[in-house]
């Protein structure tokens, strides 16, 4: 049996290695059970989907049936597409996503790394990931780079895989440490859909570490540690969802999904203190409900 002063210990270790990483798997940390809700909600996206180039003869099958890590890439083959989006926001906001993103099983590990005043900042990705796609294959940065002025704070990234991810559909590789080297340069280069670090953070010696994980896995780094996604060479869709956290009050500002950044775990009460209706109504007041696909 685990005791209080076994779990203290285990907890110190974890935040120990996610000071010197950057970054923490924690594994088994949900259940199929606790990310089902969320994949319903993307199926019914890509049958509605399905349906609609049906109708306008664009494909000649709705793929009914496929599975999730296959469907969506067999519609967009027949009718020679690929994703507009390197992910999907308004498409998949609903009641599953926020339960997911105030899971208490999520929250556990946010609040172990930050304390237990913790504001979700309103920034969520579901990332349908197609085989060869150039447009999800995220070249190395920091999440800093395109979260303006929010460096000298720490915003913390939960990427969750929907599927199992190995090297070859996509997994995501960190360079351990390089957080404490502090935010790079970036500029943009003729071609790239993300800004790129004007120095390559990678030489022929560097720790490179590919995580492949589980679907139930769950994955936390900072806004400073520098992170790729690898090219997807299998045959499926590698989904995940990915959402950002930071302690109750760090400033937000400039960062386009403010608007619907809200508490989600207060230390005087066991609630979150957001309930559902109020994320959606703010949702529905946001400048923004709409821009992102
Ligand atoms: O999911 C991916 O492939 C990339 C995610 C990522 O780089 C991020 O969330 O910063």
């Amino acid at each position: 049996m685990q005791t209080n002063s076994d779990f203290s210990m285990e907890a110190c270790k974890l935040r120990q290695k996610f000071a010197k990483q950057g970054y923490l798997v924690v594994k088994a940390a949900l259940h199929g059970e606790d990310l089902a809700p969320l994949i319903a909600v993307i199926s019914k996206v890509v049958d509605t989907r399905a349906h609609e180039l049906y109708k306008a003869r664009t494909i000649s099958d709705v793929y009914e049936g496929m599975p999730f890590e296959r469907r969506w890439h067999a519609i967009l083959h027949e009718c020679s597409r690929e994703n507009e989006v390197f992910g999907w926001h308004t498409l998949v906001f609903s009641e599953a996503l926020f339960n997911l993103i105030t899971h208490p099983k999520v929250l556990n590990v946010v609040e172990l790394l930050i304390g237990s005043e913790i504001q979700f900042n309103g920034d969520f990705w579901v990332r349908p990931k197609l085989p060869n796609e150039k447009l999800t294959t995220l070249p190395w940065h920091q999440d800093s780079a395109y979260m303006p002025h929010t460096e000298h704070d720490t915003h913390l990234t939960v990427w969750l895989p929907l599927v199992d991810v190995k090297a070859a559909n996509g997994a995501l590789q960190f360079l351990p440490g390089s957080h404490t080297a502090g935010l790079q340069t970036y500029h943009r280069v003729e071609g790239e859909a993300f800004a790129v670090p004007v120095l390559p953070p990678t030489s022929s010696d560097t720790d490179i570490d590919t995580l492949e994980m589980k679907k139930g896995d769950l994955l936390i780094f900072n806004n400073l540690v520098f992170h790729r996604s690898l090219l997807n060479c299998s045959d499926t869709i590698r989904w995940s969802v990915d959402c950002r956290y930071s302690q109750t009050g760090t400033s937000l500002a400039e960062l386009w999904h403010e608007t619907i950044a809200c508490p989600v775990r207060a230390s005087h009460s066991s609630e979150c203190p957001t309930p559902w209706h109020t994320w959606l109504a703010q949702w529905e007041a946001s400048p923004h409900k709409g821009r992102f696909v």
